[in-house]
């Protein structure tokens, strides 16, 4: 890929040639015009300047931001991750990249020194970044916008491997994913090979009450558990086997009993994970995972970020994805 001078010099050419406004008047009078690099996808990987992994999105207003973790670029052996990344779009076609919102060094508990993946949630007016660290656990950042910057909330993990009772290995404790149920309980859940879940108190940085393990007939659990609501249905998206697929089970509770659903999206390429989001905006609903998608030094431990759209059939249950070049169109 074109790193180097050739880069540098078109960044700084965008950045002074930039004279769009932030849609977030909060957002704008935090981060200066000139940190901005701003950007149009022309289809998947949408993110082709630097390596992206594990996206997680919300929706603000008009505007979608996406966080995603950061890998280093090609020839990579194993996940070499040190921050995390934010962007934000109002069409899926012009994005705004914002400076590092969130660093592993912010966790001075996180020694394993991995920013492994990470998953928003706003709840009143504030923006809760929840992180693995691979070996040290989860931990929460706090921000007064989504572009951050976040800062840690606890100064010590939100939840750690003893928490994960029914693990025994080092990197159970990964992949939080976050959900804010129309009664307004907040869930958070999380896990490798087992998964776990629990609620999470209104101030979002503390359990309320016990942990508890997912479990269901025909559940084969890799990681990156996605919680999303539509018609009254719970869908539990997750990777499952390795290289990872995307399952999805279905349910009337959050707690479920859920029911196996099948495959929703298949290997992703060149890459061993898949990790995958899933958002609705502006009347459409989005799928969005990695691949390794960037010639020539892409692969499974210099991923990029992919979007390409969820569809359901007329009894709820989902299409499988169809991974695509040209990614999504830009809606308005
Ligand atoms: O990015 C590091 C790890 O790879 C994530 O925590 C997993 O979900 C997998 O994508």
């Amino acid at each position: 890929m074109a790193h180097g001078a050739d880069e540098n010099l078109m960044r700084k050419f965008i950045k002074t040639l930039s004279i769009l406004t932030l849609s977030m008047a909060s957002v704008a009078s935090v981060v200066a015009q000139d940190d901005l690099y701003r950007f149009k996808s022309n289809g998947n990987p949408i993110i082709k300047h630097k390596f992206t992994a594990d996206p997680a999105a919300i929706i603000k207003n008009d505007t979608l931001w996406l966080y995603t973790g950061h890998d280093y670029e090609g020839n990579q052996t194993n996940y070499k991750m040190k921050d995390w990344l934010v962007f934000s779009t109002t069409d899926m076609e012009n994005w705004t990249e914002y400076p590092v919102p969130l660093k592993i060094t912010d966790f001075a508990w996180a020694k394993s020194g991995d920013a492994f993946a990470g998953h928003v949630q706003e709840r009143n007016g504030k923006y809760y970044y929840y992180i693995s660290t691979n070996w040290t656990g989860i931990g929460v950042a706090v921000a007064d916008n989504p572009a951050g910057p976040f800062k840690d909330a606890l100064g010590k993990p939100l939840l750690t491997n003893e928490d994960c009772f029914a693990s025994t290995h080092s990197w159970a404790c990964i992949d939080p994913a976050t959900f804010i149920d129309d009664d307004g309980q907040a869930w958070i859940f999380w896990g490798n090979r087992e998964c776990y879940y629990a609620k999470l108190n209104d101030d979002m940085i503390s359990i309320d009450g016990e942990i508890k393990q997912m479990k269901f007939d025909g559940f084969s659990f890799t990681e990156a558990p996605w919680i999303h609501k539509k018609d009254n249905k719970y869908y539990l998206t997750y990777a499952t086997e390795f290289p990872e697929k995307i399952a999805y089970a279905m349910a009337d509770n959050i707690e479920g009993p859920y029911e196996y659903k099948g495959i929703l999206n298949e290997i992703a390429g060149n890459s061993n994970t898949n990790h995958q989001g899933i958002i609705a905006y502006k009347g459409e609903w989005y799928f969005l995972y990695h691949n390794g998608g960037i010639n020539t030094d892409g692969g499974s431990y210099s991923r990029s970020v992919c979007i390409d759209k969820l569809h359901y059939n007329e009894d709820g249950t989902l299409k499988r994805i169809v991974m695509t070049t040209e990614g999504v169109e830009a809606v308005h």
